[in-house]
């Protein structure tokens, strides 16, 4: 049997990523050879200018005074429309690129809905392989990727304003759901205290009370300490619970569904349609099942 595998320098653990993203022969061959370590997963995700990046900035600067080590997942959204706040997040996490404790991985997303990255989880699972203390996923908050991350992290924090709130019936479909923790950062600003009670009375009314809400400055690194000691307990009953098996069912079941659909050729099955869309008795079912 192969010895399993775990990195003690940053470099090689760069290049593994780098042969497992490009689908190298070498890199498939290494994915199920990975040793994982207990790394707690966390997510940070919810909608542009909520504070992401400002907050994941003090979460990194508190983690690393305590000499943490720390893997971060920026999730670079693709399409050039999000292209300035991609550049927002660089500047804003750049005094961090250059500390020996950090890792920084950028990924792309699918498409311009958002979406994660195809290769995330496997991205993942590599960065796993060596001992950080945490690591962070970064997304953009829009589209499918809010959803997916919840799928991946072990803790998924969702991040609001105040003034998102005008009213929090209006919070996406699906955040509600996939939040382990939420914050609701820049309460410094009018209102917070009234966006607190409407988040809490709403969590009460859809039963979910015991999901516990931050209030942070990030941009004063405020609430801080509280965020990160919620982020360990969360990780201690995800360990604990069912959510493990659940998590990893997601993971596994979609690596299964993409090794199964690896060699499907989306192009031809146009060609193929496009030649008999307008045959009597047309039937998508029909048609699928040719290729089942
Ligand atoms: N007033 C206030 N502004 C903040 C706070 N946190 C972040 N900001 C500002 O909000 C803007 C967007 O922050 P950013 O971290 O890029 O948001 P992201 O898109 O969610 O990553 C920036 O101008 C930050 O300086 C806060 O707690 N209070
Ligand atoms: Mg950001």
């Amino acid at each position: 049997l192969a010895t399993p595998i775990t990195y003690t320098d940053f470099k090689s653990l760069a290049r593994a990523i780098s042969l497992v993203e490009n689908e190298t022969a070498e890199g498939e061959a290494l994915l199920p050879r990975l040793q994982s370590y207990e790394i707690p997963v966390v997510g940070i995700t919810g909608p542009p200018g909520a504070g992401k990046s400002t907050l994941l900035n003090a979460v990194l600067h508190e983690l690393l005074s305590s000499d943490k080590k720390i893997g971060l997942i920026l999730v670079d959204p693709s399409s050039p429309f999000h292209f300035g706040a991609l550049l927002g997040d660089r500047l804003r996490l750049s005094q961090h690129f250059n500390n020996e404790n950090i890792f920084i991985r950028s990924v792309a997303t699918r498409g311009s809905l958002g979406g994660l990255s195809d290769k995330i989880i496997e991205i993942l699972e590599v960065m796993k392989a060596f001992p950080f203390d945490y690591i962070f996923i970064e997304t953009v908050g829009v589209g499918q990727s809010e959803v997916e991350i919840a799928g991946i992290a072990d803790t998924t924090v969702v991040v609001l304003v105040p003034e998102a709130g005008d009213s929090i019936q209006a919070m996406k479909a699906g955040l509600m759901e996939v939040a382990d923790i939420f914050v609701i950062n820049k309460s410094d600003r009018p209102g917070a205290d009234m966006f607190l009670n409407n988040l809490s009375l709403q969590l009460h009314l859809n039963d979910r009370s015991h999901i516990p809400i931050v209030s942070t400055i990030a941009s004063e690194s405020q609430g801080i300490k509280e965020l990160i000691n919620k982020i360990s307990e969360s990780f201690q009953q995800s360990r604990l619970s069912f959510r493990k098996a659940l998590l990893f069912t997601e993971k596994v079941y979609r690596i299964i569904q993409k090794r199964r659909m690896q060699s499907f050729d989306k192009s031809q099955l146009r060609i193929d349609i496009e030649q008999h869309v307008n045959d009597d008795g047309f039937s998508i079912f029909k048609f699928a099942q040719k290729y089942l």
